[in-house]
């Protein structure tokens, strides 16, 4: 009688699962993603024939000449707007660090992540985390790193430590009504290139998925979290399967990424990057999933028609490369931060007041293909 009632409860629960399914819901890594998640994904997949979202990396935190100055970002002060992509980055809280790799606090970052939210925008995080194994940066290239954390390896429980930090980030981001935000989450990337510790050359291909997947599982399964899309975003590729090589599964993936600094570098190889995105769009959409430029730019934007001829003209020539949902331009690090990191004075990607690329933004963002936050749509509700 008991397994009875128990079987008829788990062919319920399948029924129910189905007829999401059936009803027209995505099929998503989690079937328990919540119903703004589920919104999230579909909106996006509605909008993407169409327009271009665009993102920038760290918008809120800083621009290329201030710091943490209250509803300040350079593409609203360029454009009036904000972007409709914020890109956030988690490198250093597995350390227990206040501050991530780049100085931003993570509590002001859970409150510019909830006020991005409310207005409307998106969310990604991104991830470059310590080496687990010589307690190096994420760009220690010290390989074998992803074998040590697999389950039953030496820093396994370490490792899940370090996803129980971000657990808790991911749960502390939270709308008004209490509900989770959805949050676009993109580990592990530009894995194709060898400059992370999970990268190609320190990484078999058996190990990086195992990673991948043990991380879902993680999250998903063992931490609760249900307001997650997955991202998977190699580095430039040449063909289909170049980009497959390491993909962890339709199981396992929610977005089919592309990270790329290269092609936009020269007039004549931006051919180069509408090429990739169709062969992403077109493997996006063969599985029922969502394409993306997950990161691209040129540092410091040194053309000045480099949105419109370059980042425009890549996606909009070509039929499928102009169905990607969004393409997210990476940081405008700070003169103070630039300084202090010893990066290259002009480490910026997005526009900035002053800057001879401003009105080109200004023509890119007002064309009715590229949307900032105050275009979009209600993406949380069906
Ligand atoms: C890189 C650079 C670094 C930064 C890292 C993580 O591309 O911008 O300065 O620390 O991303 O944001």
């Amino acid at each position: 009688m008991r397994r009875s009632l128990l079987l008829l409860f788990a062919l319920a629960l399948s029924a129910c699962s189905a007829s999401a399914n059936l009803a027209g819901g995505p099929d998503l890594v989690d079937d328990r993603a919540t119903p703004e998640t589920r919104a999230l994904f579909v909106n996006l997949q509605r909008i993407a024939p169409d327009h271009l979202l665009f993102g920038h990396q760290d918008a809120l935190a800083y621009g290329v000449d201030w710091v943490r100055e209250a509803g300040r970002s350079d593409v609203r002060d360029v454009a009036g707007d904000y972007p409709a992509v914020y890109g956030w980055e988690l490198g250093d809280l597995e350390l227990g660090a206040d501050q991530n790799l780049d100085g931003v606090d993570f509590d002001d970052m859970q409150g510019w992540i909830r006020e991005g939210h409310a207005r409307g925008g998106v969310i990604t995080l991104a991830w470059h985390m310590a080496h687990p194994a010589t307690g190096g940066n994420t760009w220690d290239r010290t390989p074998g790193g992803v074998a040590t954390v697999l389950p039953g390896a030496e820093n396994h429980a370490q490792f899940l430590s370090w996803l129980d930090t971000f657990a808790r980030f991911v749960d502390g981001l939270r709308d008004v009504d209490g509900r989770p935000i959805p949050v676009l989450f993109r580990p592990y990337h530009e894995h194709t290139g060898s400059w992370f510790w999970w990268g190609a050359e320190q990484t078999t291909v058996a190990d990086y998925q195992a990673l991948w997947r043990m991380t879902v599982e993680y999250l998903r399964d063992e931490k609760g979290l249900h307001n997650l899309l997955y991202v998977y975003s190699p580095d430039v590729f040449e063909t289909e399967a170049e980009y497959l090589e390491r993909y962890p599964g339709d199981a396992y993936v929610d977005v089919l990424g592309s990270d790329d600094y290269q092609a936009l570098k020269t007039d004549s190889t931006v051919s180069d990057m509408t090429r990739r995105l169709g062969m992403v769009v077109r493997m996006a959409e063969a599985r029922g999933k969502l394409a993306v430029l997950s990161e691209t730019g040129l540092e410091g934007v040194p053309d000045d028609d480099w949105w419109t001829n370059r980042l425009l003209r890549a996606i909009e020539a070509d039929p499928d490369a102009r169905r990607v949902a969004y393409a997210l331009v990476w940081r405008n690090a700070t003169a103070a931060v630039r300084e202090a990191q010893g990066e290259s004075t002009t480490h910026w990607f997005g526009p900035h007041p002053g800057g001879a690329d401003a009105d080109d933004f200004r023509r890119f963002a007002e064309t009715d293909f590229v949307l900032l936050e105050g275009d979009l749509p209600d993406l949380y509700t069906r």
